[in-house]
């Protein structure tokens, strides 16, 4: 029988008894993904971070390999790359595109507004390099067990070799900025191995000398950052020889590693930096670090609970589980894994003060990644920070609106020199050189909504977390400008009298020129911006008000919205994606762009636009129908469309295709290749259908599949500053609590039942009962 086989008839023969599984469970934390081999290769390494040192542990018994990663280890610099004769060129391109010359004006563009070097070619993100360790001594391995415990953000490698018994610890401390790993057996003296770091490429310099390597290089060849890496060993007994660019360990207790990275990117020296903080952290010792190091990750992991039901993967490795539920095993406690293994990436991969996760958090492996790792900011860098409002992380989204606001002097000279207008902008990608212009193929790059996309995250940060002083500093002055950029850039059609978007396309997607000659993707007015900008008029309106401030500019956004293009539904019962009814190219593309406005907007909801509604499903459905949802991202995304149509089952079946199709074994997204958006937006898509705050109410349990028909949740987070748990049973809820952050009023609805406080005390938690039909009884005033 195969090893898989033997697996399910274990499952399903364990499934029939529900005391041995029970007991089983309980001696089984679920929270961990665990594996009885090695890594074969990255995709099946353990990720670590700490939001800026990254680390993916292999677990080899014999050579261990720890793949580094440093947020700011980028090739690369700042440069402009602007076509200067774009300004002029805009009206002639705008003029082609009302008179349908799609062809002509694509070429225009093409040869006169798009940038004149691609700068993707120029920059990329890369790895820091490789640390590995060598055991000479260890032979025949049995016992084996690796695995990643997502409640303590600690991996570990188990064996034995010998009669002896050894374990290997790592975590990345985000208050120490440090990795830390801890290599021991059960007899003295039995450890023994050496240590060297690497970097692809064979440029750096590396010297090992009084239990210390150091790795410099300046990367690019010159063209990037300067980095310093650091690696110290403290031994208990044996000894301890530095030579040549190794360090090796003979006959000790135990070894202590100590390694932090940093380059000169936000302007330190990093040999400095890197120097103090690793004697700081090494004086401190293995057991001090870890213990703030949990303290740290557990008070913003632990504000979230999820049960959605008991299975009985959780007794199986992390790969039997995957294997189990592609054939068709129900595997809630996989799903729970996955949904907290989302947060765990951003509480790794994203700390306030550093960058924002990129296309691969912070972990990606050679000097060339795919898409160079970069910014994608056309849905991926905001799909990456979807699950941090609702998933209560709110403030791990800083790093991204600190990255906005830096590419502020840039975007503000682009739309200056570019098409001549004020405010910001910026297009489909960028990197940390903040570059701005649109660059590349018409079909991606002729798109300038990314920092407009992006100050949608900006308002949910304030409508979530409900700090009006990080909205006035921070977030209000970037969305103010981004609306001035749309005010500029919207024109009047001459066929309709509405104000429109563009030149730009829908994003990455392309249509058939009436008449039959080709392709095209420009347009004057895909319904993408017009959602977008409409979003972020009546967001800054909001937040102006709350600010008491720009009346005159208020109103300047009121009497624009009043003549924006409306959202249009097709013939056929879709809604459209560009201005006129063309056949899309890829009838199953990968973005679905035109269905913003039902998330991550909120101008298509069930409660206040059905007739958008519908035909927003209608529209996923024919995408689905024509292969759409084949990247993980995408996937990701038609999950989080179909919980906000309350489509439970739909939901919950996508979710399954996410995990079963588009996931590697150590849980990372799967594009194909790895990507972390998918994760991200999973993530989010699982507490979407759990709780809903989009359209001015708090929606209970609104796309609760009928798999997790029993379960709990703590801690969610609704719009408002509504912290909320849950508990359901047969579909049903129970019984919830509210705690309100801010005073603000509530409105609580599950299934039609409402009920509402007009005011809220700060602090103060609200519960409820649901009865048999649903209605919410008040238990507390
Ligand atoms: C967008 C997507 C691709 C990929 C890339 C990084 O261009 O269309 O699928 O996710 O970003």
């Amino acid at each position: 029988m195969k090893p898989v086989f033997i697996i399910l008839n274990l499952i399903f023969l364990l499934s029939g008894f529900p005391g041995i599984y029970n007991s089983l469970k309980a001696q089984t934390p679920d929270l961990k993904l665990w594996y009885t081999r090695p890594a074969a290769d990255w995709n099946e390494a353990l990720p670590l971070g700490n939001g800026s040192i990254g680390a993916m542990v292999f677990g080899g018994p014999v050579t261990e390999r720890l793949q580094l990663n440093e947020e700011s280890v980028w090739t690369g610099q700042p440069g402009r790359h602007v076509n200067p004769a774009a300004k002029e060129t805009l009206p002639a391109v705008r003029k082609l595109l009302f008179e349908g010359k799609y062809r002509e004006a694509e070429e225009l563009a093409r040869k006169n507004i798009m940038g004149t070097i691609r700068r993707d070619a120029l920059s990329s993100y890369q790895t820091l390099g490789d640390l590995t360790l060598f055991f000479p001594n260890l032979k025949s391995i049995s016992s084996y067990r690796r695995e990643l415990d997502i409640d303590k953000a600690v991996a570990s490698v188990s064996f034995a070799s010998g009669g002896v018994n050894y374990i290997r610890e790592v975590f990345i401390s985000y208050p120490a900025r440090s990795l830390v790993m801890k290599i021991s057996g059960d007899k003295p003296g039995s450890v023994t191995f050496s240590a060297k770091l690497s970097r692809p490429g064979n440029k750096a310099e590396i010297k090992a000398d009084k239990g210390i390597i150091t790795m410099t290089e300046h990367v690019g060849d010159g063209n990037g950052v300067k980095m310093f890496t650091i690696l110290k060993i403290l031994p208990k007994g044996g000894e301890l020889i530095s030579t040549g660019d190794s360090l090796i360990i003979r006959k000790a207790d135990e070894a202590v590693l100590f390694l932090t990275a940093a380059t000169d990117y936000f302007g330190d020296d990093p040999r400095e930096v890197s120097l103090t903080r690793i004697e700081k952290t090494a004086s401190r010792g293995y057991n001090e670090i870890l213990e703030e190091h949990l303290a740290d990750y557990r008070a913003l992991f632990r504000r979230v609970v999820i049960d959605l039901g008991s299975s009985s993967g959780s007794f199986f490795t992390t790969d039997a589980r995957l294997t189990a539920m592609q054939n068709g095993y129900t595997d809630t406690d996989l799903i729970e894994l996955y949904f907290q293994f989302g947060r765990y990436l951003l509480i790794s991969s994203s700390r306030p003060g550093g960058l924002p996760a990129n296309l691969q958090g912070i972990w990606a492996d050679g000097l060339k990644p795919p898409w160079s790792a970069d910014y994608h900011i056309n849905i991926n860098i905001q799909m990456n920070y979807w699950p941090a409002g609702p998933t209560n992380l709110i403030e791990l989204q800083e790093p991204f609106i600190d990255f906005i606001d830096a590419l502020r002097p840039n975007a503000r000279q682009t739309a200056r020199e570019v098409y001549g207008m004020n405010g910001i902008v910026a297009h489909y990608t960028t990197d940390v050189w903040h570059y701005t212009e649109p660059f590349g193929a018409i079909v991606y790059g002729m798109w300038p909504m990314g920092i407009a996309w992006s100050c949608q995250n900006l308002w949910d940060h304030f409508l979530f977390g409900g700090d009006v002083e990080y909205l006035r500093r921070k977030s209000y002055p970037i969305m103010k400008e981004a609306a001035e950029f749309c005010l500029d850039w919207l024109v009047r059609d001459p066929a309709t009298g509405y104000l429109v978007s563009g030149p730009s396309v829908s994003p990455e997607n392309s249509f058939k020129i009436p008449g039959g000659s080709g392709n095209a993707s420009m347009v004057m007015g895909p319904t993408m911006d017009h959602m977008i900008i409409r979003d972020l008029l009546q967001n800054t309106i909001s937040a102006a008000s709350i600010l008491k401030t720009d009346e005159g500019f208020r109103r300047k956004m009121e009497q624009a919205l009043q003549k924006l293009a409306p959202i249009r539904i097709a013939k056929d019962g879709r809604l459209m994606e560009w201005p006129s009814e063309f056949e899309e190219a890829e009838p199953g593309h990968r973005h679905i762009s035109h269905l913003y406005g039902l998330h991550p907007g909120n101008q298509i909801t069930l409660q206040n636009t059905p007739l958008l509604a519908e035909a927003a499903a209608k529209t996923i459905e024919y995408r689905l129908a024509h292969g759409g949802g084949h990247t993980g991202w995408s996937r990701a995304w038609i999950i989080n469309f179909f919980a906000r149509l309350r489509e439970s089952k739909k939901a919950y079946q996508n979710l399954v295709m996410l995990i079963t199709k588009s996931t590697l074994i150590n849980l990372f997204d799967n594009h194909p290749p790895f990507q972390i958006d998918g994760n991200f937006g999973g993530t989010a898509a699982i507490a979407e259908m759990l709780l809903q705050s989009h359209a001015g109410e708090i929606d209970l349990l609104p796309a609760l599949p009928e798999e997790w028909h029993t379960g709990h949740v703590k801690g969610l987070m609704a719009r408002g500053g509504f912290e909320i748990s849950m508990d359901w049973e047969k579909g049903k809820l129970t019984s919830a609590t509210v705690k309100s952050n801010s005073g603000n009023p509530l409105y609580l609805s599950y299934k039609g039942n409402k009920t509402s406080f007009e005011k809220t005390t700060p602090g103060k938690i609200y519960k409820f009962s649901a009865d048999n039909a649903g209605k919410l009884v008040t238990e507390n005033q």
